[in-house]
């Protein structure tokens, strides 16, 4: 059995910015649109008004101040509302393997290393741009790395289910390394027109390079455990999927695009996300309050995160240099969020200091992968 290591991450940054405000301003003018369209049945009580949404309410429940995306134009356009992306010709690489290649080849660069010392590559998402052939495949391919690919959906907790299934690959000596890959696209399947959840995300990709112990460089995080579980809900979904036209679903309808109870989400995730990762740590004869130097949690919500931050560590009190937060930059980036904030914030730890990436978000999924400094 080898020792593991997270030796290098990456981080692709679409080039667009859309801010609170400029959300906000697009979906009133919808809202508008709608309710001038519809004026006799919302008069008659046939249909309810479309209310305003507010930047200062998106930022006061959630934190998010903006979110990068692909694309904006399409987003912002009150007649659309979803991004403009142009299909490409099948010889040329596909946009999610375009962002996952920038982002790998970061994580190559950050650990030392290139595609020849890789073995596999998992691209592990929300969502995938096609049925077949696996992301991962075409991934490996632009990069020049011989073995294997292939791609996993676990949604918000693709990054560190990926990660568990790197670990046990090299762990037991099938791969010597293994790139994990989280091309977020969410702009593509999010529900722009709803207001509760327009603010929610942001496109990004993230990923790390996972490595036998003994090929690290020195800085290297020496991965202790990985847990994850699952428990079944509806409470966040997307009914989105192949079957679609033979049930003669309408492929327009709004639960084929992301959808949840996000109080329900909140009130149900804070508490098994928190036990999940004091159960986790304890295992490995570790304390969530006394000898963890930093969570790098998933970025769904700032009071979320503040809550979990607050069971793990008891009386000591919560600051972001323990939990950092990046979603007022990125919004909820899915599956990319714990690995941005690790990316951001792991380089000024010192050797010996602990430290847990979590995810948690639908299914419900958890996934914790405790790490220790070299
Ligand atoms: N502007 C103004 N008012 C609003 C708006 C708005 N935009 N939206 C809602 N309101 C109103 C509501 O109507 C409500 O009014 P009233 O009190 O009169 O009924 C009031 O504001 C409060 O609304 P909520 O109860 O909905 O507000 P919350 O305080 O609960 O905040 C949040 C909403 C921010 C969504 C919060 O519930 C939250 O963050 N929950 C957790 C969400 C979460 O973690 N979800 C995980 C999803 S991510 C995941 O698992 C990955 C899925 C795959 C990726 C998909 C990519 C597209």
């Amino acid at each position: 059995m080898h020792t593991v290591a997270i030796t290098g991450s990456g981080l692709y940054i679409p080039p667009h910015i859309i801010t609170n405000e400029e959300l906000v301003e697009s979906y009133n003018a919808y809202a508008d649109l709608y309710n001038a369209e519809h004026e006799a049945a919302i008069a008659s009580g046939q249909r309810e008004p479309l209310p305003h949404s507010n930047a200062a309410f998106i930022e006061s429940a959630s934190g998010i101040k903006q979110r990068y995306v692909i694309e904006k134009e399409g987003i912002l356009n009150p007649k659309r509302l979803h991004p403009y992306l142009q299909e490409r010709p099948n010889d040329s690489l596909s946009l999610m393997a375009e962002i996952a290649v920038d982002a790998a080849r970061k994580a190559l660069a950050d650990a030392g290393k290139t595609p020849a010392d890789v073995d596999g590559v998992i691209c592990s998402a929300s969502n995938m741009q096609r049925a077949y052939p696996a992301m991962a495949v075409e991934i490996q391919s632009a990069l020049g790395i011989e073995g294997f690919g292939f791609d996993m959906n676990v949604a918000c907790s693709s990054a560190t289910f990926g990660i568990e299934q790197a670990v046990n690959a090299i762990r037991s000596g099938t791969a010597r390394s293994v790139l994990v890959i989280n091309p977020e696209i969410t702009s593509a399947h999010q529900a722009w027109l709803d207001r509760d959840c327009h603010f929610i995300f942001g496109d990004v990709c993230t990923a790390v390079l996972v490595e036998r112990m003994d090929k690290a460089k020195p800085g290297s995080w020496e991965v202790l455990g990985t847990k994850l579980a699952t428990v079944f809900s509806n409470n966040i979904r997307n009914n989105f999927g192949f079957m679609n036209r033979s049930e003669d679903a309408a492929p327009e309808g709004r639960d084929k695009l992301f959808m949840q109870e996000g109080r329900k989400v909140f009130k149900e995730v804070c508490p098994m996300a928190a036990a999940h990762m004091s159960t986790h740590l304890e295992s490995l004869g570790l304390n969530s309050a006394n000898d963890v130097r930093r969570y790098w949690l998933h970025q769904a919500n700032l009071s979320m995160n503040q809550l979990i931050a607050k069971k793990l560590l008891g009386s000591k009190e919560f600051s972001a240099d323990v939990a950092p937060i990046i979603l007022d930059e990125f919004a909820n980036t899915a599956s990319a969020g714990s690995i941005i904030a690790f990316h951001r914030h792991n380089k000024d730890l010192k050797a010996g200091d602990v430290g847990v990436i979590c995810s948690f978000g639908a299914g419900y999924s958890i996934g914790s992968v405790v790490v220790r400094k070299h």
